[in-house]
């Protein structure tokens, strides 16, 4: 077993380390005021990105994004750990940066850090270990088991047991079950699969990540690819036939869990299972899945209520939050 913070021990001072690279873009809150200088690493459409995004922007943190190449992923050749999104942390304390992995991992982090504004996210990491094993083919696959948890310690708990149970079910849920219903969706005629790619190329900011040729490649190879791909998946996950009643009967299951006497799944406020289930269905949000999803389901409302209290920073200013 390995920590989360150890795995970084020894890479900071590595050239071209995640310090070096230029920002692609840079998102600032006039009212933040939480003292971290932080930079996403992330592709603009993988939905674990959009989900660490929304709870950024719904807190109203400040942070530098660096889009990584998808093909090449030359900004993350400092990092052993290799998928997106990676949040770094830049200065605390004794460390050059603090690499934070894993989105589920990094709204638990942030959201513990929330309650206690003066708690070293160094310290933090430590709560949130990572377990390297090998998959049936050999491949090595990394786990955090704590990675739903938020780290009480010795705050005031306001919220039951219920409720903290069921915030982390359902972000549980966002990460095995609803993201699996995405690609099926999205790719699921080869039409709709080059839609996707041209909409993921346009809000990806592609024409200045990839040369006007590679563009052209991997617009037209990654949606035959996925189109392919996509089928594998269905299948994998068990979905109907008709892959958009699969994903229909999931955000009827997301609204009815939070049913009518509250706005969000968190109450008056989103809570981190709002934000997940948010950012996921976000990162399509362009795709024809979508806006079937908005024609056939309830779920439009809500999302019209998470899109706005995100995009204007409703939860500013929630250092020292109680849980
Ligand atoms: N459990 C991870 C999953 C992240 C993930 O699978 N990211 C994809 C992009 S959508 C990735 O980086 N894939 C590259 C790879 O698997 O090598 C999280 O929640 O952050």
């Amino acid at each position: 077993m390995m920590t989360n913070a150890d795995s970084k021990t020894g890479e900071s001072s590595q050239k071209n380390g995640p310090l070096s690279i230029k920002p692609t873009k840079s998102v600032r809150v006039d009212t933040d005021n939480y003292g971290l200088k932080m930079t996403l690493f992330q592709y603009q459409t993988c939905p674990f990105c959009c989900k660490v995004r929304a709870l950024l922007d719904y807190y109203g943190f400040s942070y530098d994004v660096v889009e990584v190449n998808s093909v090449w992923r030359t900004q993350t050749k400092w990092s052993s750990y290799k998928k997106v999104p990676i949040l770094v942390i830049h200065g605390e304390k004794n460390k050059e940066y603090l690499q934070l992995n894993d989105s589920s991992v990094i709204m638990s982090i942030l959201e513990t850090y929330l309650m206690d504004t003066n708690q070293s996210i160094e310290n933090l990491l430590k709560f949130y270990p990572s377990i390297e094993s090998k998959n049936a083919k050999g491949k090595t696959e990394i786990e955090f088991p704590n990675k739903y948890f938020i780290m009480y310690q010795d705050m005031v708990v306001k919220s039951t047991a219920q409720v903290i149970k069921e915030e982390r079910k359902w972000r549980s849920w966002v990460d095995n079950t609803l993201v699996h219903s995405l690609s099926p969706n999205v790719y699921r005629t080869p039409s709709e699969a080059l839609q996707a790619f041209k909409y993921f190329s346009q809000v990806g900011d592609w024409e200045n990540t990839f040369s006007a040729a590679e563009r052209m490649v991997v617009i037209y190879v990654g949606a035959v690819a996925m189109y392919f791909v996509g089928k594998i998946l269905k299948k994998r996950h068990s979905l109907k036939d008709d892959v958009r009643s699969s994903l229909y009967d999931q955000c009827k299951e997301w609204t009815a869990a939070i049913g009518n006497k509250k706005p969000f799944m968190g109450g008056d406020q989103p809570n981190l299972a709002d934000l997940s289930v948010y950012g996921v269905l976000n990162s399509i949000e362009g795709c024809d899945a979508f806006q079937d999803v908005l024609q056939n389901t309830k779920i439009g409302p809500w999302y019209e209520r998470m899109k706005k209290v995100v995009s204007h920073h409703g939860g500013a200013n929630s250092s020292n939050k109680q849980r």
